[in-house]
């Protein structure tokens, strides 16, 4: 017999206290930590209500797929408000990010094909390529100039550079020249500006931004300011674009990148292209770089692992002679890191999704309309989903049958990440040239943990030493 809403177990009753307490607990850093011990607590399902926000929590991939059959035709995640009331105070149109329905459709639609359809690949990967290369050449330089010949440092600047020339080089076909000695201060205040805003962000999660903005609280002044430049740049960025495009006559050579390929395709309106262009660019940055730097920490913490993925790259480039598309289909140990690195340390710590019929979870009656969360964090730290969640295993990608609503980092269906193909052949290359360039070693006894600001990021800086092969 199926047991009712009100009987699910959780502290949903006084949003309010929870707020209390959350902010007692620092949960606005803890957010992943305390959604684990509430599966603990409460088990596989629970309820909560913290500030406004209500939700019901789930853990298990069986309970996923339900709720992602149930997630209807525009699919719709919690709503970020800081995000949409700075457009709104703006009078900025939403990008694919923030929209909803059949709005939201239409433009994914266009944006899906110029973006994420596997016939662009073959557009990014040389353009991605180039950067990796460059990226390698700038650490060579680094070292030769330090005369150690080697380099211990934090290396998440670099990696932001690195994830901001890489997007930028696809969404707009050229370089901003982040490799090079001289960067544009424009750039880096760009890349300290979505930091800022990721930041900002997490408090209002729960307290509503109207709110803060009327009492002229500071996070939302932050806010604003970190939108602000980002808009400003992305501004700078398009409009450059949009010039030449005006300035040349005839179809171009070479693929002039995302952006040029929309304004020539004209199906959605320039403020529509600007607006997801200019969350194409923000989303790029702090979320591969990230993934990228736990991947190399974890791969310096299994120096026998680190080999292991070193041979398959030799050999993948062997065999592919020189034709990196060719070369990214025969890497599935280097992409099973990948997806072990957004396992353990996921960038998102739940998929949302407003249910738009009612399902059945562990047994509970669960009304049309819900918010239901997948704590992703937590699934992937779940023994019960995986055999020794603990251990950095890429090979446990390998088995295609162990997949089943687990491989969840970028989301799912047709909300999923729209940068998910940028993100991925950006992340495989990077790997590629990191591993036939460098050895990368760590400190022993030094562990990082997670803290939320938004999306999840190590709470102390990591430090790598990267040694020439
Ligand atoms: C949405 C993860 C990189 C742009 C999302 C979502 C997740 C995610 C979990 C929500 C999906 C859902 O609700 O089902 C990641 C991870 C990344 C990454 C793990 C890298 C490791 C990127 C990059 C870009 C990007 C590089 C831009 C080039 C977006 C956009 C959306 C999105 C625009 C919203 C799509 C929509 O609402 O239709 N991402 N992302 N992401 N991401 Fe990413
Ligand atoms: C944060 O409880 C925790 O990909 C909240 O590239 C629920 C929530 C809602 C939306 C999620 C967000 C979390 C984490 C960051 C995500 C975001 C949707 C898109 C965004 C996952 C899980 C991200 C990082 C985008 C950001 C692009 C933007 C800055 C232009």
């Amino acid at each position: 017999i199926v047991r009712p809403f009100s009987e699910i177990p959780g502290l949903w009753k006084n949003g309010v206290a929870n707020l209390y307490n959350f902010w007692k607990l620092d949960g606005f850093k803890n957010l992943h930590r305390i959604m684990l011990q509430n599966f603990n607590t409460f088990g596989p399902i629970y309820r909560e209500k913290v500030g406004y926000y209500e939700s019901v929590n789930i853990i298990n991939p069986e309970d996923a797929a339900i709720l992602f059959k149930a997630e209807g035709h525009y699919p719709k995640r919690l709503r970020v408000e800081a995000w949409t009331s700075y457009r709104d105070y703006r009078n900025l149109k939403y990008g694919v990010l923030l929209k909803d329905g059949e709005d939201w459709r239409s433009n994914r639609v266009i944006l899906n094909k110029e973006v994420i359809s596997p016939k662009v690949l073959e557009n990014f990967v040389p353009l991605l390529d180039e950067v990796g290369q460059d990226f390698v050449a700038r650490i060579h330089k680094k070292i030769e100039r330090n005369g150690q010949n080697k380099w211990t440092t934090d290396l998440s600047q670099e990696l932001f550079k690195y994830a901001l020339e890489s997007v930028s080089s696809v969404l707009y076909g050229e370089r901003l020249g982040l490799m090079l000695d001289y960067i544009d201060p424009e750039a880096q205040h760009f890349i300290d500006c979505i930091t800022l805003m990721f930041k900002t962000t997490s408090p209002m999660l729960y307290i509503p931004p109207a709110l803060l903005r009327r009492i002229g609280a500071k996070v939302w002044r932050d806010h604003v300011q970190a939108w602000d430049g980002i808009f400003n740049q992305a501004d700078r960025c398009i409009h450059n674009i949009y010039r030449q495009l005006r300035q040349e006559d005839g179809i171009p050579k070479k693929y002039p990148g995302v952006l040029a390929s929309l304004l020539m395709l004209d199906k959605l309106s320039i403020e529509d292209i600007k607006a997801s262009v200019t969350e194409l660019m923000a989303g790029g940055v702090d979320t591969t770089s990230i993934t990228l730097l736990w991947t190399l920490y974890e791969l310096a913490r299994h120096p026998n692992l680190q080999e292991e993925l070193r041979a398959e790259v030799a050999a993948a480039r062997a065999e592919s002679q020189g034709d990196m598309l060719e070369m990214l289909k025969r890497i599935p140990l280097v992409k099973g890191a990948l997806k072990e690195t957004l396992r353990l340390h996921p960038v998102a710590v739940s998929l949302q999704r407003y249910i738009t019929q009612d399902i059945i979870i562990q047994n509970y009656h669960i009304p049309a309309g819900t918010l239901v969360q997948l704590g992703l964090y937590a699934m992937g730290r779940d023994p019960k989903v995986f055999f020794r969640p603990e251990q950095y295993q890429p090979s446990r990608w390998l088995r295609t049958e162990a997949h089943y609503f687990r491989s969840l980092g970028f989301g799912f269906g047709p909300r999923q990440c729209l940068g998910r193909r940028i993100a991925e052949a950006e992340m495989q290359l990077f790997l590629i040239h990191m591993l036939e360039n460098f050895r990368v070693e760590k400190q022993r006894h030094v562990e990082v943990q997670s803290t939320f600001e938004l999306i999840l990021l190590p709470e102390k800086p990591i430090i790598l030493t990267l040694k020439p092969l």
